[in-house]
This record gives structure tokens, sequence and C-alpha cells, in this order.
């Protein structure tokens, strides 16, 4: 398992890559809409945010938080994405509200480099995406 160090300007570069940060977002959405109906409801974002580990990473959020609150946090998240209120999440909201999300993140890495450990399944984690595209840039010997 390699390590790769990723801050702010990585994450942001990830999210201003417009064309491929769309295909990223697409393909979360696509995995994430288990019943294929097109939008996401409450309980597939719940599974996404799982997933993604965005909430430790976020909203820093202990994992041992009492399960009452964690729902209310998917909650407050779910109405975020939900932005008319139709109490599913499409495409486009999706896509608008994980690149606020990932910008938000980028400001709060700052120029504080974190260190990512590359998992075997990392490719579910957006910020390991982040991470390969700076890797990927290093190699290829860009600035
Ligand atoms: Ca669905």
């Amino acid at each position: 398992m390699g390590v790769v160090v990723i801050d702010g300007s990585t994450v942001r570069d990830f999210v201003n890559d417009e064309e491929q940060f769309k295909k990223s977002v697409d393909e979360r959405f696509a995995a994430l809409d288990l019943n294929h109906d097109g939008v996401l409801s409450k309980s597939e974002l719940r599974k996404a945010f799982e997933s993604m580990r965005l909430i430790e990473t976020h909203f820093g959020v202990d994992v041992s938080t009492p399960p009452d609150q964690l729902t209310q946090l998917y909650d407050s998240i779910f109405d975020k994405f939900d932005l008319d209120s139709s109490g599913t999440i499409d495409l486009d909201e999706f896509r608008s509200e994980m690149k606020k999300i990932m910008l938000a993140i980028a400001d709060g890495l700052g120029s504080c480099p974190i260190q990512m450990a590359l998992e075997e399944d990392g490719d579910q984690n957006f910020l390991k995406q982040a991470a390969d595209l700076e890797a990927s840039k290093l190699a290829h010997g860009s600035s």
C-alpha cells in the first residue's frame, strides 16, 4: 500500500478538471443509484457518504457518533443536496453539491497537506481520485 500526499490545490485541480470531475461524479451517481430510478433516495445517499468516508474527512465526525445523531446529520446533508425539496436527489443536484463539498475540503486542506494511504479499493474515494491525478502529473513531469 502506497501513500500519497495531497493538499488543497490537488483537490481543487481535480474539481476544476470539469470533464474528469463530471465523469467521476456521474459514475459515482450511477453506482449509488441502487434501484436505477435515476434519482438518489435518502438511504442511497447515506450509503454514498458511508462509502466515501466524507463524513469523517469533511465533517469531522467521530465514527463513534451515536446512531441518532448520525441519522440527523445524514438528514441534514440530504436536505442540502435536495435543492428543490423533492425528496430525491437528481444528477444535477448531486453534481453541484459534490463540487461544493470538494471545494470546501480543498479550503479545509489549504496548504496543509495530508497523507493518504492508497487502498486496494481506493477508487471508491473521491480524495483518492484527486490524489491519483496528482500522482499522474508527477509521473509525467508537468508542474
Ligand atoms: Ca434511486
